[in-house]
Parts: structure tokens; C-alpha cells; sequence
């Protein structure tokens, strides 16, 4: 080694944590670099990206643990934090901000309060969360006994081993959040290559679509439908004719739409889905999918409604590959949805600095 100083630098302050069944690298904004394509550079350099194991970065390998969340202070006078969320994918040098995160979204509130950017209070602690991929605001009740916030508690979530403190999440006008209107083409039912499809956003741009259209019963399991290359073929083939007509362009490169296969519920829910995100099958589902599904439930035309059992108070549980995510939706007098809320947990895994890979010329391995 010659004298010349080691390039490996001394890391960046990042919170690795867990929030509902997703997990995610925390940073300040301010410890990143301004500029969003140096920014997403560095970024798939920590996560280890492009490589489907991300072997030389702290992704897991999968959609689920290969995010980020960035923070800062508020940029409007009705918010505590600002969240930024970005998608970075596994085996693509691509890092998407065209989609949020209300699993992710768990782990701001705890995350905001660890990092000093809000104040908690003795209890429990409310954090107003402007989601600058939409634009809209998440409230989260955060338990801050003795002013710190507190992991430990007895709320359960599937698709997360053992009990945690509950962070309860409350979302209004999340209608169109990135689409523009709740039904982006004016119709609850459109035919694509003969499917039945809702095109919907409720906070998340998904396409509902009928388990049975496919020859599936929707009770297949995650690594059996990841293994149906001609499924998984004529569903992308759907994706990319529904993105232009949810008003989302050419989403070849991009995260969303979702794309939920339902079937009647087995489980005493409200519906089941499998979900593609978009290209590998959700583990569980998205908070802010099971949101936009739950919704669809409500629409007569809608291929969800067709299999749906819609429960009296407003509560459903909306069935997904390793058991249910219940989401709360708030139904004004004219059937419309008003308001949505859910209940996820999340854990701080590890607070230091990470070191993010050198840069390189090298064709990615295959
Ligand atoms: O829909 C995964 C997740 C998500 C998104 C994805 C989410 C949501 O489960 O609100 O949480 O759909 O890519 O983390």
C-alpha cells in the first residue's frame, strides 16, 4: 500500500430499522448529499446494489429490507418531519421516490424522535409526517414513556415474530395521492388483456385484480407464484399498459403500480391478496396497498367487491401470504372513504455509521 490516504472515509450516521414488515436505512438529509443523483449513487452503494444479494451492502436482498427513509425538519407549518422515501432496487441501479411507504412511515415517528428533529413528551408522542412522496401527512402516536421512545410493548403484527409497542398511523386525503384521483381512469372496472383490473390510489397506486383470472385460488404461497414465470409475465405485461392509464407514464423502471391478485378470504377477513412489488411477491402486503385494496372492497364493480366480505365497522383485515394486515377505514355518509388507519410496530436494529461501497467501473457480476 502506498501512502497515499485510504479512500474508505469515515461512514455516514444511519439508524437501521424496522418498521411494520419492512426495514430500512434511516439518514438525516443533511448527511446526504443534496443532489438527488449523487444522493441515489451513494445510496445503492450502501444498500449493495445492483447485485441480488447486495453481498457488499446492508441490503437483505429483497424489496422489503433494501429502503430508505431520509428525514428533515418540517417544510410546512402543520408537520413535525419531513420523510422522504426511496425504493432502492436489489439487482438495478435504480432508486425510485415514486412510490411511498406506510411501512416505512412506522419507523419515522421513533426515528424522527431519536435523532433530536422532534421533542418527545412524557407518554406518548403525536408526529405529524409530511410524506414528501406525496405530499400528504401521516399522524403517529409513539410511545414515549419517561420522554424516550420505547420499542418494547404487547402489540403483534403478522409477519413480525413477538410483541412491540404499538405505533398507531392515521392517514386523511390520501385519495390520488400519486395519481391524482382515487380511480384514475373514472371507472372502478377497466379490461386489460381481458382481466378485470381496478386501477386504484389510496395512498398507493395498485392494480386489483382477480387470483382466479390468472388459474390461481390466491392461496398460493409467496415462493410458488414467484416461480410462475408466465403469471408473473402477464401481469407485468398489465403493468405497463395500467401505469399510462394511472396517469403514472412508462412505469417500466418503476416500483408502482402494485399488483394485487384477491380471492375470497379464508382466514375470517374481509379479502385475500398476493401482491407482485411488482416483480417479486410481497411477503405480506403494504400498509398503504391494503388501504388502496380495502377501498376497492367498497366498489360493487370492482373484482375485489366480487370476493369480498365486507366487515360492519369499518375494520378490515385484509388477508395477505403470511396472515392479515387490519386496516381501519374511516367511510363518510356518501360511501366514500374520509380517512384510514392502521396499527404496525418498529424497532431501531442498529444506530451507527454506514460505509457505503467504493465506487467502481466494473460491469456488475451476473
Ligand atoms: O404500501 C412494499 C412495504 C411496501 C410498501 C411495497 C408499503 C405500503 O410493505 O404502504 O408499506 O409495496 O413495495 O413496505
Amino acid at each position: 500500500m502506498s501512502d497515499a490516504a485510504c479512500p474508505d472515509g469515515d461512514g455516514i450516521p444511519c439508524l437501521w430499522m424496522r418498521g411494520g414488515t419492512s426495514k430500512a436505512a434511516v439518514f438525516l438529509a443533511r448527511d446526504l448529499p443534496a443532489d438527488p443523483d449523487a444522493r441515489d449513487a451513494l445510496l445503492l452503494r450502501v444498500m449493495g446494489s445492483p447485485d441480488p444479494r447486495q453481498i457488499d451492502g446492508i441490503g437483505g436482498g429483497d424489496p422489503l429490507t433494501s429502503k430508505v427513509a431520509i428525514l428533515s425538519p418540517p417544510s410546512r407549518d402543520d408537520a413535525d418531519v419531513d420523510y422522504l422515501f426511496l425504493q432502492v432496487f436489489v439487482d438495478q441501479a435504480r432508486v425510485s421516490a415514486a412510490q411511498p411507504c406506510g411501512n416505512i412511515l412506522a419507523a419515522v415517528g421513533p426515528a424522527a424522535i431519536e435523532r433530536g428533529l422532534v421533542a418527545a413528551v412524557p407518554g406518548e408522542t403525536a408526529v405529524r409526517i409530511h410524506q414528501l412522496n406525496s405530499g400528504e401527512l401521516a399522524l403517529a402516536r409513539v410511545q414515549t414513556p419517561g420522554g424516550r421512545v420505547c420499542y418494547a410493548g404487547a402489540a403483534r403484527i403478522d409477519g413480525v415474530p413477538g410483541r412491540h409497542a404499538a405505533v398507531p398511523l392515521m392517514f386523511r386525503n390520501i385519495a390520488g395521492a400519486m395519481c391524482g384521483a382515487l380511480l384514475p381512469t373514472g371507472r372502478a372496472c377497466d379490461d386489460i388483456d381481458g382481466v378485470p383490473c381496478t386501477l386504484i390510489d389510496n395512498g398507493m397506486p395498485v392494480v386489483v385484480m382477480p387470483a382466479a383470472a390468472f388459474g390461481l385460488t390466491g392461496a398460493e404461497d409467496r415462493d410458488t407464484i414467484e416461480a410462475m414465470a408466465p403469471v408473473k409475465a402477464r401481469i407485468e405485461a398489465i403493468r405497463l399498459k395500467a401505469g399510462p392509464m394511472m396517469g403514472l407514464g412508462d412505469v417500466a423502471a418503476q416500483s408502482v403500480p402494485k399488483m394485487t391478485l384477491v380471492s375470497p378470504p379464508r382466514q375470517g377477513g374481509a379479502i385475500a391478496t398476493r401482491s407482485l412489488i411488482p416483480h417479486r411477491v410481497h411477503a405480506s402486503i403494504g400498509v398503504l396497498a391494503a388501504v388502496s385494496v380495502a377501498s376497492a372492497c367498497l366498489m360493487p364493480e370492482s373484482p375485489a367487491a366480487q370476493v369480498a366480505q365486507l366487515p360492519g365497522d369499518g375494520r378490515f383485515r385484509v388477508e395477505h401470504p403470511t396472515g392479515a394486515a387490519e386496516v381501519l377505514l374511516d367511510i363518510a355518509a356518501d360511501g366514500t372513504v374520509a380517512g384510514a388507519g392502521t396499527l404496525r410496530t418498529a424497532r431501531k436494529l442498529f444506530d451507527g455509521r454506514v460505509f457505503p461501497a467504493p465506487e467502481t467501473q466494473d460491469a456488475p457480476q451476473g
